[in-house]
């Protein structure tokens, strides 16, 4: 089976009017290889300017969504008000969510039913931080958080794996190859065990934490390197040659 890549651009809490409407001329003048699907992530109030302006074989998505459709939540966004404007996608469980806004694994597992449930596709972020690695805790970190989303999924269709070891967030220390296949790989296992073998073997896992123009390449060779979820470099140029790291 041929897994489709996928990147996504997360351009986290940056943009304006102007700036993202440079950067999305850019993609949209950009040689963009039609085999991989590309979806970006601008902050709420800027994705209806985006989602309008960008070419067609782009898609959106949202960096958040809450648990609860309406009601007194104040600063909360739903994923059907999401829906409402024609976003596709939405981000959840990205560890600034987890690590700055004290998002639970339980309440990441609930905003990814929620989400799927209200029709949006959802690229599921998971991944150890520095001290977990060095205990020799990864994948026991990296399952854990998988468990609590994969209790709430139960068509996989629509479920991107996003794998970004919080070590390699924005930090220019991209993980190798080997150390992203790694994890990647007891991913794939992982959903073999716990889901099932078409599942592990049609979900697409993306890896992100410093990926850019430079290194795409070389990671997206690797087997169970099924896309990228990119942050800094998603606000630049080089994000048309990450997109077309496959090719
Ligand atoms: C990881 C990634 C985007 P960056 O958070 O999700 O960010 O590419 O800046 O490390």
């Amino acid at each position: 089976m041929t897994r489709k890549f996928i990147v996504g651009g997360n351009f986290k809490l940056n943009g304006s009017q102007s700036s993202l409407k440079t950067l999305v001329e850019g993609l949209n003048q950009g040689d963009l290889d039609s085999n991989v699907e590309i979806v970006v992530s601008p902050p709420f109030v800027y994705l209806d300017q985006v989602r309008k302006a960008v070419r067609k074989d782009v898609a959106v998505a949202g960096q958040n969504c809450y648990t609860k459709s309406s009601g007194a939540y104040t600063g909360e966004v739903a994923a059907e008000m999401l829906k409402d404007i024609g976003i596709e996608w939405v981000i959840l469980g990205h560890s600034e969510r987890r690590e700055i806004f004290k998002e639970t694994d339980e309440e990441i597992g609930l905003k990814v039913a929620h989400a799927l449930k209200a029709g949006l596709k959802v690229m599921a972020c998971v991944g150890e931080k520095l001290e977990e690695r060095e205990a020799d805790k990864t994948t026991d970190v990296v399952f854990r958080q998988l468990a609590a989303i994969a209790k709430h999924v139960s068509d996989w269709t629509n479920v991107v794996v996003a794998y970004e070891p919080v070590w390699a967030i924005g930090t220019g220390k991209v993980a190798t190859p080997d150390q992203a296949q790694e994890v990647h790989k007891a991913i794939r296992g992982w959903l073999k065990e716990k889901v099932s073998a078409e599942v592990a073997e049609a979900t697409r896992i993306m890896y992100g934490g410093s990926v850019n123009g430079g290194n795409a390449a070389t990671l997206a060779r690797e087997e169970d390197v099924d896309g990228f979820l990119v942050g800094g470099a998603s606000l630049k140029p080089e994000f048309v040659t990450i997109c077309n790291a496959k090719a």
